[in-house]
């Protein structure tokens, strides 16, 4: 496997450029420890990072992955690649993460084997059963609010995230618009997290912004 070996700075420049998720992705609260819906042989954390790179070259895309990597792992956070399996499998990152009109999900889980997480994006309960039965390890489900980081994206009701939510056994994660003053208005919908983007990328402090969003996002998924 291809590994980073550049100098660290170079790194912390590519930092910034990924998808990051304040969320809690893999870790449902339903569910004891170690049995995590269908990621019972897979890690669990209370939070990751998902990079996200819809206009580079593979190689490129690679390359940046790597970096990723190496910075995933010195801190510990696990890293879900968007996409592109080839990218997932030579960085050896602990995901992949598909939507629809990618890869189907069992495709998916055929090729990269029962140790790495599958995450997949859904719109409906239908699609999110197909998802869950096809081995996904958690679901994406957005847009909950308005974004214009993904615009071919569309709308998903409060009651369409509820039913979602209590329809399947793993964790469902709300994207699409979400920052530190709407986020509670995703409480009691049954979501185990968030996954955000420009609420962390447009901040002036991202440090103290993700502390801040992961304590709203803990408040969220665990008020009644
Ligand atoms: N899928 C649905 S909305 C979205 C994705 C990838 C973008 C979320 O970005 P933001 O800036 O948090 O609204
Ligand atoms: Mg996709």
């Amino acid at each position: 496997m291809a590994r980073y070996t550049g100098p660290k700075s170079r790194i912390a420049r590519k930092f910034g450029e990924g998808i990051f998720g304040a969320d809690k992705v893999l870790s449902k609260k339903n569910y004891p420890p170690g049995q995590h819906g269908n990621s019972r042989k897979r890690k669990t954390s209370e939070y990751g990072i998902q990079l996200r790179e819809k206009h580079l070259a593979e190689a490129a895309f690679l390359e940046e992955a790597i970096a990723m990597r190496t910075l995933c792992s010195i801190y510990h956070v696990p890293l879900i690649i968007n996409d592109n399996v080839n990218v997932a499998l030579q960085c050896g990152a602990d995901g992949v993460h598909v939507g629809q009109k990618d890869l189907k999900a069992g495709a998916v889980r055929a090729i990269v084997g029962e140790k790495m997480i599958v995450g997949v994006s859904v719109r409906t309960v239908e699609q999110a059963l197909a998802a869950q039965a096809a081995g996904a390890d958690y679901l994406g489900v957005g847009a909950v609010f308005t974004t214009t980081t993904k615009l071919d994206t569309e709308a998903v009701s409060y009651d369409t995230l509820k039913g979602i939510c209590g329809t399947v056994r793993i964790p469902v994660v709300a994207i699409g618009g979400i920052h530190k003053n709407n986020i509670s208005k995703l409480s009691g919908a049954g979501v185990d997290g968030v996954a955000l983007v420009s609420a962390i990328f447009a901040a002036d402090d991202i440090q103290k912004e993700c502390q801040l969003l992961k304590q709203l996002s803990r408040e969220m998924v665990f008020a009644k």
